[in-house]
């Protein structure tokens, strides 16, 4: 340890080198990149390849940048200091606590009201507070109202003293609805990104109270964080503004398309841990209300060795987290048929691209085929979401008979699958894929990036926007389904 006064030298190395066992997932670098055209067997085709520059080729549709994009802090503690907080409040006000501590020394907790009074009280490192005439976090536009967890713990050689904001919600699956406060939740809102112009994936506080507006203006409720955990720093904006989170891990890209097997490739520790990590930040948050271990894996070619992975890890999830919210794996157009997992899961999060990657240009022909697919849903006793369904929109192509990366052709999508989710009771909720148009790997379906967002990289509205923004306006956040 070093002593006051003294310098330190610290130096951090990061690496940001994927292949199949890292989260996220990369090919080996000789393999072609996520959207490669193949071309496979043409001699010189091949040759080049093989001479190509080596470089990271994510199996994913994002961006992945480098380095470190979010503030670091040093801070220094007494010898006895406050470790941990959890929080597991319910309805009726009582909040079980425990502090975890290094050293020995006096805890005392205090629960402070919005206007800083005292609500509730209690000493020793374990135990239950009851506050009085509790009031509730809900989404927006109801009141997302935070309490204060003010710890303090007394040693030897002084005091340590953190405070916790929280907020009375529960979030539970019960049949096929998703209970938030006991009351059924719908989910209207995105897929978004950790992107914009000139900050990259770097914590920009200003763009996040932006989308955070946008989100209000759009009257949507919701996000996931696709495909990885976010900045902190947006989760206690989302717990002040009454945005519900779905928290995602860094699990994307375990899909090989059946050419091999992803769980061979020793990723499971580490996904492990990466659950444990994310649970220990954000349990306290009010705003996160599910966990997602996972995006669009290989559930389809692998069904068996899917499960065997997959389903400790929901497990672990359950166990890890004292809020025990409900846990998801986010699940890719696929033959559902031959997964025997995502319905084993608490909600069944679908991405799917009827109209866009298959049925392209035909949306008479996508909502026939989703509607086949919903039949099959409607068997199982689970509740059901969207949590990716998009079509590309480069802003500005207008076209009167809509076609494909026309901004029409998007907004009648969105109206179109709408329209098919709204006669199925089963069906709790809608995230589009995606807010906002983002960057991500080169390739011959990239018009400059992803253009599936509702809003342009740089935050403007498309014409689906103003659609959504009606219809959202219009579903209310409880008792829809
Ligand atoms: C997906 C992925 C997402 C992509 C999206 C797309 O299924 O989960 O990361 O960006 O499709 O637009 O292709």
């Amino acid at each position: 340890m070093a002593e006051p006064g003294s310098s330190l030298l610290l130096t951090v190395a990061v690496d940001n080198r994927l292949d199949h066992s890292t989260l996220p997932a990369g090919n080996d670098p000789t393999e072609t990149a996520f959207f490669g055209s193949d071309n496979a067997g043409i001699p010189s085709v091949e040759q080049a390849k093989r001479e190509q520059k080596l470089q990271n080729r994510p199996n994913f549709d994002f961006f992945n940048y480098a380095g470190i994009f979010r503030p670091v802090y040093l801070y220094t503690t007494p010898r006895q200091f406050i470790k941990d907080i959890t929080l597991v409040p319910d309805l009726e006000g009582n909040v079980e606590y425990e502090i975890e501590t290094e050293g020995q020394g006096d805890v005392e907790v205090q629960v402070l009201d919005r206007e800083g009074n005292v609500a509730a009280r209690s000493r020793g490192s374990k135990g239950t507070m009851t506050i009085r005439e509790p009031r509730l976090w809900e989404p927006w536009p109801g009141t997302p109202y935070l309490y204060t967890a003010r710890v303090t713990l007394t040693g030897e050689d002084g005091a340590d003293m953190y405070e916790q904001p929280f907020g009375l919600r529960t979030a539970e699956v019960k049949g096929k609805q998703f209970l938030l406060n006991g009351k059924p939740f719908y989910f209207k809102g995105f897929g978004k990104h950790e992107d914009s112009f000139f900050r990259g994936r770097g914590l920009d506080l200003c763009l996040n109270v932006k989308d955070v507006n946008l989100i209000h203006w759009l009257g949507a409720n919701s996000f996931r964080t696709s495909h990885y955990p976010y900045a902190e720093e947006m989760y206690d904006l989302c717990d002040r503004e009454g945005i519900v989170i779905i928290d995602e891990t860094t699990a994307v890209g375990l899909n090989m398309g059946g050419n091999g097997n992803p769980y061979a490739c020793g990723t499971g520790e580490h996904h492990e841990q990466v659950i444990k990590d994310l649970i220990k930040r954000d349990k306290n948050h009010p705003c996160v209300v599910m966990w997602s271990l996972g995006n669009e894996p290989d559930l389809e070619h692998y069904p068996q060795e899917a499960y065997d992975y997959w389903h400790p890890l929901y497990e672990l999830a359950h166990r890890e987290d004292p809020q025990d919210r409900p846990v998801t794996l986010v699940c890719c157009q696929n033959d559902y048929t031959k997964d025997i997992t995502t319905r084993t899961m608490d909600v069944v999060c679908l991405n799917r691209y009827y109209g866009w990657y298959n049925l392209g240009g035909d949306l008479d022909a996508a909502c026939n085929g989703w509607n086949m697919e919903l039949d099959f849903w409607a068997e199982q006793e689970k509740p059901v979401m969207l949590t990716e369904y998009g079509a590309d929109a480069v802003a500005g192509i207008h076209q009167m008979v809509p076609g494909m990366f026309s901004e029409e052709y998007q907004d009648q999508y969105y109206e179109r699958i709408n329209c098919e989710n709204d006669k199925r009771p089963f069906f709790i909720g809608e995230q589009i894929w995606n807010f906002a148009d983002f960057v991500t790997v080169q390739g011959p379906m990239r018009v400059g990036g992803n253009r599936k967002g509702i809003f342009t990289r740089d935050r403007t509205p498309k014409l689906a926007a103003h659609g959504l923004r009606r219809r959202w306006n219009g579903i209310p956040n409880f008792g829809y389904k």
